[in-house]
């Protein structure tokens, strides 16, 4: 056995059993050890962006880390903009980044670069295996370092000479540390105080059981409940406890936020604002509010929650939770609110939505309030272009679940190879592509940060309209096709039976958004498929059902035709 099939054994014992992979010359022994070794599904991306923020979507929906593959320091920094925003959602994965030759490095080859330093920035941990003997336990320091709570990049360098020894350790799968008594009682009693009182949600607080826990608190307490502005996943919809986010346009936050006394951290950071603006704060909170500390990131936030509910003598209380009807489908014009509304009636159980949904979405969250149980995934680092490769990682982890990309035009062009990833697996990804053509959001900025009156040459910068992005034939070469120009009338609810339906497509009318054409999985020399399964010999391929769609609704505000088209492709 090489070292390369002994690092995947061990990153499987690893539990690291997805591998998003862009290789080059460097890493070609790993991926011929994928063929040697049971157990890791390995899932190419066209960019590495799309490789980094598939792993983040991963890591979000099962806890756990995935590796990625990379190819020197190009390729890294390829993916690095997606790791910036996994870094920020607390996400772990484990990237192994392929380098020269030890022998050969002295010989500066185009492809050389100081891949350590390139990956220090925004990894935790960073090594090069510096020979033979290392690689198993480095590749187990590394599992152990992106298992932490809460989640870390690691990054592991490759050389491609190093002649990998047999052996593996998998690593423990780490614990929260226990809340602290003194923290509870210090919240508690700011909760009993009486003074103006919030308390600011984020990471796996925002799970069903936090968010109960810290509904019965608000109910029994005078606190106010936020989540940050962004969140790495927020478990939402009827059944559970409905939490408003701190809003992103900053006199609207200040708004929120005036008056507070107290904010009670509940592994969140006091707020700031996204950016600086002229004349405007960069703290959210008043002067004089002061923070408290319930618990840091890497704490048990549902245990410390529980225990504050006993302490202030919620237990008993119920969990406030939305249990009103489903909002009605969004009708008249395309707006942001309608399109919510509509989004909120019909969005499957039990679904996940990636959100970079950018301007248009900023009227979705409240209508999706009541909306059946479902996971909302925020970018948290902003950082462009995570939301299709977030949903492809989020789909390969739930592979029983719906997931929706609501889905900015702009940010989308980042990374659009993530949707031929998504057929090629045949994912269950739906993408609702919001098709402004601007950079909308920079329209606004633009006037925020007091840039004077924008002549024709910067508004150029803002705009996509010219060439138009046939988003349609794009998708279809992605092996996303099947167009239909469906038009969003005064009355119809069209956009989210995108999703809905199953029945065959018609020109003119909303209906089919999946298919059920059948694909052949990749079996490979030793009968190794590509989602890592063993399969025999005389039957080497299977079916998956292939369920894409992409939908591009028309901006807001105006009522042009949407146009859908349902997944289908025949078998590779
Ligand atoms: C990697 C990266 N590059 C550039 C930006 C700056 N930026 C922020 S928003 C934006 C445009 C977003 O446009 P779109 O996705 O179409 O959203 P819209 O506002 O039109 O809904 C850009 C370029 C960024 N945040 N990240
Ligand atoms: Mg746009």
């Amino acid at each position: 056995m090489n070292g390369a099939e002994s690092l995947v054994h061990t990153l499987v014992g690893g539990g690291v059993e997805v591998c998003f992979a862009n290789p080059g010359t460097s890493e070609m022994h790993f991926v011929a050890a994928l063929d040697r070794v049971d157990g890791m599904r390995c899932v190419l991306g066209l960019f590495e962006g799309v490789v980094t923020g598939a792993a983040d979507g991963y890591y979000r929906m099962s806890d756990k880390p995935a590796a990625t593959l990379l190819h020197l320091g190009p390729g890294l920094v390829n993916g690095l903009a997606n790791i910036h925003n996994a870094n920020r959602a607390m996400s772990g994965m484990v990237n192994i980044v392929g380098d020269h030759a030890t022998y050969h490095r002295q010989y500066d080859a185009p492809l050389a670069s100081d891949i350590e330093g390139l990956a220090r920035p925004n990894s935790h941990w960073v090594k090069t295996s510096p020979d033979a003997r290392g690689i198993v336990g480095d590749g187990a320091l590394a599992i152990a370092a992106a298992r932490q709570l809460p989640g870390k990049i690691a990054t592991l360098i490759l050389p491609a000479d190093t002649a990998w020894n047999e052996g593996s350790g998998p690593a423990p799968p780490a614990r929260p540390t226990p809340p602290s008594a003194d923290a509870v009682e210090e919240a508690a009693r700011v909760l009993r105080s009486g003074e103006p009182t919030l308390m600011l949600l984020t990471g796996r607080a925002l799970r069903e059981d936090g968010l109960a826990f810290a509904g019965k608190i608000a109910d029994k307490t005078p606190t106010r409940l936020a989540a940050e502005g962004f969140n790495a996943r927020t478990q939402r919809g009827r059944g559970r406890v409905s939490i408003e986010r701190i809003p992103y346009v900053v006199d609207q936050a200040l708004r929120v936020l005036a008056g507070l006394k107290h904010i009670i951290l509940v592994g969140s950071k006091m707020p700031v604002a996204f950016f600086a603006y002229p004349d405007k704060p960069s703290k959210l909170y008043p002067d004089d509010c002061q923070g408290h500390v319930l618990t840091r990131p890497e704490d048990d936030q549902i245990a410390a929650l529980e225990m504050l509910c006993d302490a202030v003598g919620a237990g008993q209380t119920p969990a406030p939770v939305v249990n009103g009807e489903r909002p009605l489908p969004g009708s008249g014009a395309i707006t942001s609110g309608a399109l919510g509304a509509s989004i909120g009636a019909l969005l499957p159980e039990n679904a996940v939505v990636a959100d970079e949904a950018m301007t248009t979405g900023r009227g979705f969250f409240v209508p999706t309030k009541a909306a059946a149980p479902h996971d909302w995934l925020s970018n948290m680092g902003g950082s462009i272009g995570f939301g299709p490769p977030l949903a492809t990682g989020a789909a390969i982890a739930c592979p029983d679940r719906k997931v929706v990309g609501l889905q900015a035009d702009g940010s989308a062009m980042y990374t659009v190879q993530a949707l031929w990833t998504q057929a090629r697996e045949g994912l269950d990804v739906t993408t609702v592509l919001f098709s402004n053509r601007a950079y909308h959001i920079l329209k606004g900025e633009l006037a925020s940060v007091g840039a004077g009156n924008p002549g024709r040459k910067a508004l150029d910068m803002l705009d996509l309209g010219d060439p138009d992005i046939d988003w349609v034939g794009l998708a279809k070469s992605l092996g996303v096709p099947g167009p239909a120009s469906p038009t969003w009338t005064a009355s119809t609810a069209a956009l989210p039976r995108a999703w809905r339906r199953r029945a065959p497509i018609s020109s003119r009318s909303f209906s089919r958004s999946r298919s059920t054409v059948r694909r052949k999985s990749r079996p490979t020399e030793a009968g190794v498929r590509s989602n890592g399964t063993q399969c025999s010999s005389n039957r080497r391929t299977e079916n998956h059902s292939f369920r894409n769609t992409l939908t591009a609704a028309s901006h807001p505000t105006e009522s042009i035709p949407m146009q859908i088209t349902r997944g289908s492709f025949g078998a590779i």
